[in-house]
């Protein structure tokens, strides 16, 4: 519930709307945007960071939690494993039971391997399932992949690996498509054309939405799909470490099954690590908006075995956590709010940026607003926020727009006596994608032999700042790729 001296600043900001309504604030020029990245970007706590110390990667940058990890003894140092004890012996191991984990699964299968799917938590339990505003493909005429390209390099101011970003939207219709015949109930015009909409950084309307429950409506139809097939699971059961063979390709995986507390050997021709991120770290102590699992183990996993990290330092802040209530501290408030005109407004109402400024950007500029120039909203739990002006949803689109559009944000707020049709809700913030990780080519291949990694665990599609939509497509683009090489390749060795 709104405190009393909340409802009064929340009557203040809407005091202003007729000064605020219809005015678009222009896009920062390039010298602006670097101001406030350098200013107030989310990473700039240099003591946050170290140095690894050996292997591969020696002398790379990356989050001091994250080192730690990647660093820290093996957990096998003290157990005796019988390495020729085989628990499953299969073509295609896949770690992870997320997205990208699904669509390797399901193109290796088609290659005809036999292929296991392996996961910490429940199969579906991942990132993919907390993804709600949609996912990007350039498939309207007014469009196209290269102008999709452009958007992905500039977003990740040109660091990206541009063959990556090739692959990414090149295959981004056909990835629609795959879906949509799988049977995911896209938001569709009466005419039966797909509804797609803008996000940060976007110059093309390129974004499909189920609702805005996408990721757990694409994750629904491939869990069905992956059962359907009888490819096989395992829940509960991490991969601890990566087994090599002699001459250092990957050969399978040590599991760790969490209900009987053994060690499993799990062998396979080829491996693929489909994790997804980190923001259980909760590096810096920010709050983050993933799910229970995601603690960095596919870095820990690839890292051992000798794969290259690439953009391991840099993270991503979603602009509009949940500041307020406490209960859902963190939460992700979909960009999907913004992308309907949504805006941020500091504590006089004024508008600060603009509403589909890159992540980066925008995470920033809310940071120098709450942080630099303390006109930050103070939450009744000592935080900070700014506005997030929902009601001009429906004073853009008409009424019923919410309902119909964002129906789980409705919900959720609705739990806490708050109706985001009328009034604005505070933000902040929160930790939600790893940019970088395991570095890739465009099959999903590491350096090392036999190793693949799809989704949010690679490294190089984004550079350093992903672009709204652009996860859930990498997770299906990737996982495919990289299952449909494993699979072929597990029939060579
Ligand atoms: O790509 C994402 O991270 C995404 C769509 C998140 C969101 O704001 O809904």
């Amino acid at each position: 519930m709104y405190t009393a001296k909340m409802r009064e600043l929340i009557k203040k900001v809407e005091a202003t709307r007729p000064r605020r309504f219809g005015i678009q604030h222009p896009r920062m020029t390039p010298q602006e945007r670097e101001e406030v990245l350098n200013q107030c970007h989310p990473d700039y706590k240099e003591e946050g960071f170290r140095n690894i110390r050996l292997g591969v990667n020696k002398g790379l940058k990356v989050p001091l939690e994250l080192a730690n990890l990647i660093e820290a003894k093996s957990r096998l140092d003290n157990v005796a494993i019988d390495l020729d004890h085989i628990s499953y012996d299969v073509d295609v191991l896949i770690i992870g039971g997320g997205g990208a984990g699904a669509s390797a699964a399901l193109e290796a299968y088609n290659k005809g391997a036999n292929v296991l799917i392996t996961t910490k938590l429940r199969f579906g339990d991942a990132n993919t399932m907390m993804a709600e505003g949609g996912i990007q493909a350039a498939d309207k005429p007014e469009d196209s992949p290269s102008k999709h390209y452009m958007d992905v390099m500039g977003g990740g101011h040109y660091t990206n690996v541009p063959n990556l970003v090739n692959a990414l939207v090149g295959d981004a219709p056909k990835a629609i498509k795959w879906l949509n015949d799988m049977g995911v109930m896209f938001d569709k015009q009466e005419d039966g054309t797909m509804v797609t909409t803008h996000g940060g950084g976007t110059s093309r309307k390129r974004m499909h939405a189920a609702a805005d429950y996408t990721g757990a409506e694409i994750m629904r139809v491939l869990r069905d799909e992956v059962i359907n097939k009888g490819i096989e699971v395992v829940d509960f059961s991490p991969a601890v470490e990566i087994i090599l063979d002699q001459e250092g390709k990957a050969a399978g995986a040590v599991l760790y099954n969490l209900e009987t507390q053994e060690y499993l050997i799990a062998r396979a021709k080829t491996v693929i690590i489909t994790t997804g991120g980190a923001g259980r770290l909760h590096y810096q102590g920010f709050p983050t908006s993933n799910h229970y699992g995601a603690t960095a183990d596919g870095l820990v996993l690839g890292y051992r075995a000798g794969a290259e990290l690439a953009f391991a330092d840099t993270i991503q802040y979603h602009p509009t956590g949940v500041a307020f209530p406490p209960q859902i501290f963190g939460a992700l408030v979909t960009e999907k709010v913004r992308s309907l005109g949504a805006t941020p407004l500091n504590i006089d109402g004024e508008q600060f940026v603009f509403h589909l400024e890159t992540r980066d950007v925008e995470a920033s500029a809310v940071i120098r607003e709450c942080l630099v120039r303390d006109k930050g909203i103070d939450t009744p739990t000592g935080g900070k926020g700014v506005w997030l002006d929902s009601p001009l949803i429906e004073m853009i689109h008409g009424e019923g727009t919410i309902e119909k559009r964002l129906p789980g944000m409705l919900r959720m707020y609705k739990k806490f006596g708050i109706d985001m049709r009328k009034e604005p809700i505070l933000v902040y913030p929160t930790l939600h994608y790893q940019n970088g990780g395991l570095l890739i080519n465009e099959s999903g291949q590491t350096k090392v032999e036999n190793l693949y990694v799809a989704g949010e665990a690679s490294g190089g599609v984004h550079g350093r700042n992903r672009l709204m939509g652009n996860s859930l497509l990498d997770i299906i683009v990737f996982g495919r790729r990289a299952g449909s090489h494993a699979g072929e390749k597990s029939k060579d060795v």
